[in-house]
């Protein structure tokens, strides 16, 4: 992926999952690195993992994007020579349970906007001003085909990523007179650690929800933003679904016996 050498990323859940993914694909393709996560000690791993193996700069420090002192103290302590960030991915994100909308966990629900909705607004007021006075910047939001479809069970989940793609919508319209290029990504099946989250710790069901099925990894989403990212300045890819082959819509999945 020509273009991402030198450049420098923010990834925000970079302990696990799609977030590490990520930091991986952009690690081998030469970005500088700003991870950010609750668990510092994954985050230390993977720097040490990342930056000997790639003799890039990577800077963790533990984020809780629910958290506006967090994000505060996250951001004041970028080094000065990561400050002009070229890249925020808005990956922080979880579901919680598959529940009906009558027998929701509030509680729940309520994590779930503050994390993946919330998050992403208190992340992006922090970096966007930067962007916009340097004139330069892609902001990656993760997204999910939950956020274009909503399906039972998933009523508190699809309405926080339908809310990612409302503020995505309405901040690409906004930038349009600038370099600014804004994606929103929306995988759909990816075998991580989410399913174990949204199921409690379950391994049961959190097996069941990929059985029969080839669901995509962290490295196959993490291409596609290297993908976006990696494009001549003039493409903008604004949208980009993906999902595992056998897989239609959050749904229609086919599964072998
Ligand atoms: C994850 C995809 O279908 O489980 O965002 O909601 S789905």
């Amino acid at each position: 992926f020509a273009g991402l050498s030198g450049r420098i990323t923010v990834i925000t859940g970079a302990s696990s999952g799609i977030g590490e993914g990520i930091a991986k694909v952009f690690a081998e393709n030469k970005s500088h690195l700003i991870l950010g996560a609750r668990r510092v000690d994954r985050l230390e791993a993977l720097k040490k993992d990342l930056s000997t193996a790639h003799g890039i700069k990577v800077f963790i420090h533990e984020l809780d994007v629910t958290d506006r002192s967090s994000v505060d103290r996250f951001v004041a302590a970028i080094p000065e020579d990561l400050k002009n960030v070229d890249v925020l991915v808005n990956n922080a994100g979880l579901a919680l349970g598959v529940k009906h909308a009558f027998e929701n966990d509030l509680d729940q629900v309520s994590q779930m906007i503050d994390v993946n909705v919330k998050g992403v607004f208190t992340i992006l007021k922090a970096f966007l001003p930067g962007f916009m006075e340097r004139k330069k910047g892609d902001i990656i939001n993760i997204s999910s085909v939950a956020g274009l479809e909503g399906y039972p069970g998933g009523s508190g989940y699809c309405a926080t990523k339908h809310a990612v793609q409302g503020l995505t919508e309405a901040l690409r319209k906004e930038v349009v007179a600038t370099p600014l290029r804004i994606c929103s990504i929306c995988p759909g099946l990816v075998e991580t650690e989410f399913s174990q989250v949204r199921f409690g710790g379950d391994q049961e069901k959190a097996k069941n929800v990929y059985k029969g099925i080839e669901a995509l990894t962290a490295a196959d989403v993490a291409d596609t933003v290297a993908y976006v990212v990696s494009r001549p300045a003039h493409v903008q890819i604004s949208d980009l679904v993906i999902m595992p082959t056998n897989q239609a819509a959050p749904t229609v999945v086919h599964r072998n016996a």
